[in-house]
């Protein structure tokens, strides 16, 4: 892949767009956003999905991460966007707010790549293959390292489906341990991809 698909589906050029990145979010951060972008891709080649996209997705999916609590919750009442939102922390903001961010800072208006950034932290009930490939691309790309990683590692090799739901048992075991406030959407994920809520009967 050239440069094309930075201007295909961004206001920029890759080294314009890098930069902006670069100067939106810490060294680290952004070292884990060009894992996230090269995990994606291996995942769309693996599992046949737009490689361009998923490419893009995953560059830009934390680029809302470090804008402060103030810039957040502007963004949300502009918007529109659901305000149960607001109790819940940057958390659960930087992927639902990035997308808008993203859309009006760096020009990217593809739908998929936008709900792709949307549901990136809480996956939801109705995942597009790209939506599942930025979330288990995030959760499982190179410096990642807790317990767990190296199995959910194994079954993205061959299950998309088996990270989606060992990913979301495990992030919400730990929000649950640490008393944390579970957003609806990470719940609906969990009966969807976990518990099969949605899936016809028998
Ligand atoms: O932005 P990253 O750190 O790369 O990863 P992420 O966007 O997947 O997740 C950010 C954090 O959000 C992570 O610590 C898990 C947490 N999270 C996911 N679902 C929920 C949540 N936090 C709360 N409070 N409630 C949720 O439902
Ligand atoms: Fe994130
Ligand atoms: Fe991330």
């Amino acid at each position: 892949m050239g440069n094309d698909i930075y201007v295909k589906y961004t206001a920029f050029k890759q080294d314009e767009l890098l930069k902006k990145i670069r100067m939106s979010i810490s060294e680290k951060r952004f070292k884990h956003s060009l894992a996230v972008q090269k995990t994606a891709v291996l995942l769309a080649k693996r599992f046949d999905c737009n490689l361009e996209k998923a490419s893009i997705a995953g560059l830009v999916h934390d680029y809302a991460k470090e804008r402060s609590d103030e810039e957040m919750i502007r963004i949300i009442y502009e918007n529109n966007l659901d305000e149960t939102i607001i109790a819940f922390g940057n958390n659960i903001w930087h992927g639902v707010a990035g997308a808008i961010l993203i859309k009006k800072e760096l020009g990217i208006i593809d739908a998929k790549i936008l709900q792709a950034v949307t549901v990136h932290t809480t996956g939801s009930s109705n995942m597009s293959l790209l939506d599942k490939i930025i979330y288990v691309a995030d959760f499982i790309e190179p410096n990642r390292n807790f317990p767990g990683v190296s199995k959910a590692r194994k079954l993205a090799k061959v299950n998309l489906d088996k990270v989606v739901k060992y990913e979301i048992k495990r992030t919400l075991l730990r929000l649950l341990e640490n008393e944390a406030k579970i957003y609806p959407k990470t719940m609906d994920t969990y009966n969807k991809y976990v518990a099969g809520v949605n899936q016809l009967s028998t």
